[in-house]
């Protein structure tokens, strides 16, 4: 049937801030071109290392999913094996754009970051919680990359690939399921887990701008 979306609520209701992590200056300088190269890079390596954090968060959902919830599964376990091909791009990607990723640590607000994730992994944080999390996290890069593309960019050619990973057709449908799975799971849930989710929907959309901001910084 046709059910209020809760998570499109808080879109709504926390808009500004959606807006600063999914329009960010760093993606609208890729999309008009604009980029400095450098910054780029300095995002491809950190952003390497937040997925290789991001394969134990999302295998804590996954696993939190398969207790809970099995009808799920399939749509997690899918985002779970496409890491795999995920991290071969990235090293694939480095070593197009020269760089080293053994000789890469984590930034300020990338360690930030890992922290918050790690936060998820244990059996007491509910589900609900944890998948509305993940739906948020791979939904600002769609969005941030889908407009990458979308028409009128003048995204610099070796920079399209990157924004073809999150902001394909697939990528969309396959937040939009997420998404589908965040607000049934919420129904579902206690007022204080549906109020916990709420927060780390904001957390997330903090932690993207500042992820944003690190890669920009010159240091
Ligand atoms: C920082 N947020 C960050 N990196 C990513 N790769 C994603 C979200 C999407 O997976």
């Amino acid at each position: 049937g046709v059910e209020a979306s809760t998570t499109a609520a808080w879109i709504e209701r926390h808009q500004q801030m959606y807006e600063r992590a999914t329009r960010h200056p760093f993606t609208i300088s890729i999309r008009d071109g604009t980029i400095d190269l450098s910054t780029f890079k300095r995002w491809l390596s950190q952003d390497y290392l937040f997925v290789r954090e991001f394969v134990a968060f999302e295998a804590s959902v996954l696993l939190k999913c398969c207790k809970q919830d099995s009808s799920d599964m399939e749509i997690i376990l899918g985002g779970v094996a496409s890491l795999s091909d995920e991290l071969s791009w990235f090293k694939n990607e480095a070593a197009k754009w020269g760089i080293d990723l053994a000789s890469v640590s984590p930034l300020k607000s990338n360690m930030e970051y890992h922290r918050f994730l790690r936060s998820f992994t244990e059996p007491e944080v509910i589900y609900a919680v944890a998948v509305t999390t993940f739906w948020i996290i791979e939904t600002v890069y769609q969005d941030s990359f889908g407009f990458c593309i979308e028409e009128g960019n003048k995204t610099p050619p070796e920079l399209l690939g990157t924004c073809q990973r999150w902001g394909s057709a697939e990528f969309k449908q396959y937040c939009q399921s997420l998404q589908r799975i965040a607000d049934r799971s919420l129904a579902n849930a206690p007022a204080d887990a549906v109020k916990s989710a709420e927060e780390a929907f904001i957390r997330v959309l903090e932690l993207e701008i500042g992820f944003w901001e690190m890669s920009s910084s010159q240091s």
